[in-house]
C-alpha cells in the first residue's frame, strides 16, 4: 500500500493526500515532522536526505518533493487524468506547479509562518505587509486564467488545481486584507466542495 510520510497540517503533505484521495488510492499516512519529530532519524534521512516532509513509498519507489510526488502519482496511478500525457495539455499543469513555488508560496510562506506559527509578540508586521503586497497583485494572474477556463490548467481538474487550490485556501484563510478576485473565488468554491478536499484539507490552519 502507498505510504505517505508527514503530519496532516503540512500544505505539502495535504497536496499528496488530496491527490491520492482523488485517485481513490488506499494509503497509510505516518505522522512525522513538526511536533511529531522523526525527521532526524537515520531511517528517515535514508528516505529523504533533505529531512523534510512529504515522502512517499510506493513499492520500490521512494519520492520526495511534493510536486514530484504529484507527478509520480498522476503518471503511475491515473494516467492521463490528473497529469495529462500530451505535451500541449501537460505544459500548463507544469507551468502552474512552478508558479506555485516561484511566484506564490515564496511570499505566502512568510505570511503563514508569521500569522499561524509565530507568537504575536514575536511577529514582524513589516515582513507580513511586504509579502502581502507582493502576493496580492500577482493573484490577478491565476484570476485572469480562471476567467477563461474552468480549472487552472484548462477544462479538467489536475494536480495543478491541488497545489494552487491549497495556496489560495491558505491565502483566503489568512486575515491580511486582499483584493477580491471573482474567478479565483468561483474556482476555489468548487474545489472546496470536493470530498477529498473536505476530508483532508479543510481543517483550520495550524
Ligand atoms: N519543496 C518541498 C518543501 C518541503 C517542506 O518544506 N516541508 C515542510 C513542511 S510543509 C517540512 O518538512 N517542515 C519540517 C517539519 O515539518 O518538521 C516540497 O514541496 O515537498
Amino acid at each position: 500500500m502507498l505510504r505517505i510520510w508527514g503530519r496532516p497540517n503540512s500544505i505539502n503533505v495535504q497536496k499528496v493526500v488530496w491527490a491520492a484521495a482523488e485517485l481513490e488510492l488506499p494509503f497509510e499516512r505516518i505522522d512525522v515532522g513538526g511536533a511529531y519529530g522523526g525527521l532526524d532519524d537515520p531511517s528517515y534521512g535514508a528516505k529523504n536526505p533533505n529531512r523534510r516532509i512529504p515522502v512517499i513509498e510506493d513499492g520500490e519507489a521512494i519520492v520526495w518533493e511534493s510536486h514530484a510526488i504529484l507527478r509520480y502519482l498522476g503518471a503511475v496511478h491515473g494516467p492521463d487524468t490528473l497529469w495529462p500525457t500530451a505535451a500541449v495539455s501537460r505544459a500548463p499543469v507544469d507551468m502552474w506547479l512552478d508558479w506555485y513555488h516561484n511566484e506564490g508560496y515564496v511570499h505566502l510562506r512568510d505570511i503563514f509562518m508569521q500569522l499561524v506559527r509565530t507568537p504575536k509578540a514575536q511577529r514582524h508586521p513589516a515582513l507580513i505587509a511586504r509579502q502581502r503586497d507582493a502576493l496580492d497583485p500577482k493573484l490577478a494572474i491565476p484570476d485572469d486564467q480562471l476567467r477563461h477556463t474552468e480549472f487552472i490548467a484548462g477544462a479538467s481538474f489536475t494536480i495543478a488545481d491541488i497545489a494552487m487550490g491549497l495556496l489560495v485556501h491558505r491565502w483566503f484563510a489568512l486575515d491580511v486584507g486582499r483584493t477580491t478576485y471573482p474567478a479565483l473565488e468561483r474556482w476555489y468554491a468548487g474545489l472546496s466542495r470536493r470530498p477529498a478536499f473536505q476530508e483532508y484539507c479543510a481543517a483550520p490552519l495550524s
